[in-house]
C-alpha cells in the first residue's frame, strides 16, 4: 500500500491555467495557504495542451490577457493581433516565473476524488500522485474546455497509423509532409489546424459532420488605431471590458438589421468581415441573437462569402452552415480555412450524406452510394488521423472528480440531470467548493479572461468575508439555485441559442442532458448581479 502524506492547507485549486494561477496570487495576497494541483507538468491550461498547428485565440490578444498586474501591460507585448499557443504559452510561463507561482503548485498531479468532512468542515482531496491535501476551500479552477471528448466513432482503437487529438497535441510538434492524413472535426480547432496540415500534406482528407461558420481573422500586427484607448488608458479600457456584453470593449447597437437597407446592411457586414474580430460581428445589429430572420441576413451574408471563396459550387454548398443560426454554435476565426479547399491534395467528405461506417486497421470506410450499385463502402487509406472531435465541455472536469458532499450526496448524481448552480459559481450540497467559470456563469459566451478575473475576485472577497466574520461554511440556498437555473433558462429562451446542437446544449456528448451550459445575459450584466448579491449580504447563500 502507498504511504499517503497529507498537506493540510487553507485553500486548495484544481488546475493551473489562467484561472488557478490568478487563484493563487490572490489567496496569497489575502495571507491564507493555498497549493494548486495540476495534471499537466508545466502552467497554462489550455494553451499547455492544444498545441496544434495553428492554434491561436480568438479574442485579440490585447483583450484576452491578465488585468491584474497592469506592469505586464508594459511587460509583455502580443506580437499580432491572435497570438500563436506557444506565445500564449509563454505568457503564462513568464506571469508564473514573475509572481513565483511554481512554488506553490504540485505538477504531475490529478485529483482523482474529494470528499467534505462535515464534522471537520473541511475538504479531503485524493490524487494519484500518493498525497492527499485537506482544506477549508476548494475551489475547481479546471477549465471549461479541458476534458477531451471521448472519440465515440466505432473502430477508432483498430486504427494502425498515427493518431493525434487536438487537445493533446505532441510537445514535439507533428511533421505532415508526405502523408495521408485525415481530420475529423471542424469546430474551432479543425479549422485552424486544417489549412496548416493541408500545406504540408500529400493528401488531406476534411471529415464534416456540421458546417460551421469562420471568419477571416486577418492576422499580423495589431493596428495602432485599434490601440488607440487601450494606450490612452489601459485601465479603463479595461474597466469598459469587464462592464460590457463579452468582455471586450465594444459599442451595442441600437437598430435590427431589418431596420436598414440590404446596401447598408451589405456594406455594415463587409466592414465587420474586414476587420475581423469575433466580438464585432455580432455587434452591428441589436437583434442578431435573438431575430431568425434578422441572423438570416448574416448568415447569407457568410455563405456568400464562402462561395465567392470555394470555386468548387458543390464543395462550396457543403461548406455553408444552414442547419443551425450565426453564433449559436462557437463562430470561429481562421487563416485561410475556406480556400484551403481550392487545393488539389484536399478533399472534404460530408458526413451527413457520407457517414463513417467504421475506422479500419489502415484507414476509414465511409458509407459511399456512388461507389457503384452493389457496394457501397468507399475505404479511405490513411497515414495518419487527427480528432478535433472537441470536449466534454464545462461539465466534463468538475464531474471528472468524484466530488462528495454534505450527506455523502456525489456531485455526478446531483447533476445527472444538467449541472445546477446558483451564478455558476456553488452548488447546493456542497459547501465551500467554489467553481471558476462554472456552468451558468458566463464563462465561454465571454472573453474568458475578464470572466476568470470576476470569479476569482468575487471568490477571494467571499473567503476573506468568512474569514473576518467566523463563519466556517458557505452554500446555496435551493431556492436561488432554482431561481438561478430558471433565470439563466429564460434567458437562453429568448434568443436563438438554444436551438443549436451545440456543446453549449451538451449535444455534442452522447447521453448528456441537454441544458443550456453558460449564461446568456452578458458579463456585465452577470457583475452587477454578483455586487448586488454580495451588498445584499450574500443574498441567496446560507453562512454558517
Ligand atoms: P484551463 O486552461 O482549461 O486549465 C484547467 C487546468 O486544470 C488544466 O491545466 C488541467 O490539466 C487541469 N485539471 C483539470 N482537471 C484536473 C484534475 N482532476 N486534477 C488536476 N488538474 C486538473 N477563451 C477565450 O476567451 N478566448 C480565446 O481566444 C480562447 N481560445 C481558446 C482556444 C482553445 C484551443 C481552447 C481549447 C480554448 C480557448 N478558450 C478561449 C477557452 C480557454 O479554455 C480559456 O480562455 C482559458 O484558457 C481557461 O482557463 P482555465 O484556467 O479556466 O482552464
Ligand atoms: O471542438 P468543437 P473544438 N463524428 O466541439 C465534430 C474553443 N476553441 O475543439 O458539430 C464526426 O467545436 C463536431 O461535429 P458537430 C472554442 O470555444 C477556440 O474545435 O458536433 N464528427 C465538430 O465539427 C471552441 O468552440 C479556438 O456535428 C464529430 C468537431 O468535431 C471550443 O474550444 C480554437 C464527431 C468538434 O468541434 C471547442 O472547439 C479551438 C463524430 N463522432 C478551440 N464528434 C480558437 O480559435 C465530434 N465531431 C480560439
Amino acid at each position: 500500500m502507498r504511504d499517503i502524506n497529507t498537506i493540510d492547507v487553507d485553500v486548495v485549486i484544481v488546475g493551473a491555467g489562467f484561472a488557478g494561477m490568478y487563484q493563487l496570487v490572490q489567496m496569497r495576497r489575502a495571507g491564507l495557504s493555498a497549493v494548486v494541483l495540476e495534471t499537466a507538468d508545466d502552467v497554462g491550461g489550455t494553451w499547455y495542451w492544444n498545441r496544434y498547428p495553428g492554434a491561436r485565440c480568438d479574442i485579440l490578444t490585447v483583450d484576452y490577457s491578465y488585468s491584474w498586474d497592469p506592469e505586464l501591460e508594459k511587460d509583455w507585448i502580443w506580437s499580432e493581433r491572435y497570438a500563436t499557443q506557444p506565445e500564449i504559452l509563454r505568457y503564462a510561463q513568464f506571469v508564473a516565473d514573475k509572481h513565483d507561482l511554481r512554488r506553490d503548485i504540485r505538477f504531475n498531479t490529478k485529483v482523482t476524488s474529494a470528499q467534505w468532512n462535515s464534522d471537520a468542515k473541511r475538504w479531503r482531496i485524493h490524487t494519484d500522485s500518493g498525497n492527499d491535501v485537506t482544506a477549508q476551500f476548494y475551489v475547481m479552477a479546471t477549465g471549461c474546455l479541458s476534458m477531451p471528448k471521448v472519440p465515440d466513432i466505432e473502430g477508432t482503437d483498430r486504427f494502425n497509423g498515427e493518431v493525434y487529438f487536438t487537445n493533446s497535441w505532441p510537445h514535439d510538434g507533428v511533421d505532415f509532409s508526405g502523408k495521408r492524413v485525415a481530420v475529423i472535426g471542424t469546430g474551432s480547432s479543425g479549422i485552424q489546424s486544417i489549412p496548416i496540415i493541408a500545406s504540408q500534406a500529400d493528401q488531406l482528407t476534411v471529415f464534416q459532420r456540421t458546417p460551421n461558420f469562420s471568419v477571416p481573422a486577418h492576422n499580423g500586427p495589431i493596428a495602432d488605431e485599434r490601440l488607440v484607448a487601450y494606450r490612452q488608458d489601459p485601465a479603463a479600457y479595461r474597466e469598459e471590458a469587464r462592464h460590457s456584453g463579452i468582455g471586450v470593449p465594444t459599442t451595442p447597437a441600437d437598430v435590427s438589421a431589418l431596420e436598414v437597407s440590404p446596401q447598408e446592411r451589405e456594406a455594415t457586414y463587409e466592414e465587420v468581415w474586414q476587420r475581423g474580430e469575433l466580438a464585432h460581428l455580432l455587434e452591428p445589429y441589436n437583434d442578431l441573437r435573438i431575430s431568425a430572420e434578422s441572423n438570416d441576413t448574416i448568415r447569407c451574408f457568410i455563405h456568400n462569402k464562402i462561395r465567392e471563396i470555394v470555386k468548387d459550387p458543390e464543395v462550396a454548398e457543403l461548406l455553408c452552415p444552414t442547419n443551425h443560426y450565426f453564433a449559436t454554435k462557437r463562430p470561429c476565426l481562421d487563416s485561410g480555412y475556406y480556400a484551403t479547399y481550392n487545393l488539389p491534395q484536399v478533399r472534404l467528405v460530408d458526413l451527413q450524406k457520407q457517414p463513417i461506417e467504421t475506422i479500419t486497421e489502415s484507414g476509414i470506410n465511409i458509407v459511399n452510394p456512388a461507389i457503384s450499385a452493389k457496394e457501397k463502402t468507399e475505404s479511405m487509406a490513411f497515414d495518419a488521423i487527427v480528432f478535433a472531435t472537441g470536449f466534454d465541455a464545462m461539465t466534463g472536469a468538475i464531474v471528472g472528480v468524484d466530488i462528495t458532499g454534505r450527506n455523502g450526496e456525489s456531485l455526478r448524481d446531483a447533476w445527472a440531470h444538467g449541472p445546477q448552480t446558483y451564478l455558476g459559481l456553488m452548488t447546493v450540497g456542497f459547501p465551500n467548493l467554489f467553481m471558476i467559470t462554472g456552468p451558468g456563469s458566463p464563462s465561454v459566451l465571454s472573453n474568458m479572461m475578464v470572466s476568470i478575473e470576476q470569479h476569482v475576485d468575487l471568490i477571494t472577497d467571499t473567503i476573506k468575508h468568512l474569514r473576518a466574520n467566523g463563519v466556517d461554511t458557505i452554500e446555496p440556498t435551493e431556492l436561488a439555485q432554482r431561481r438561478w437555473v430558471q433565470h439563466s433558462n429564460e434567458i437562453a429562451d429568448l434568443t436563438l441559442l438554444p436551438t443549436a446542437n451545440s456543446w453549449y446544449m451538451g449535444a455534442n456528448v452522447p447521453g448528456k442532458p441537454q441544458v443550456f451550459l453558460p449564461y446568456p445575459g452578458g458579463v456585465g450584466e452577470y457583475r452587477k448581479i454578483c455586487e448586488e448579491m454580495v451588498t445584499r449580504g450574500y443574498l441567496g447563500f446560507a453562512l454558517t
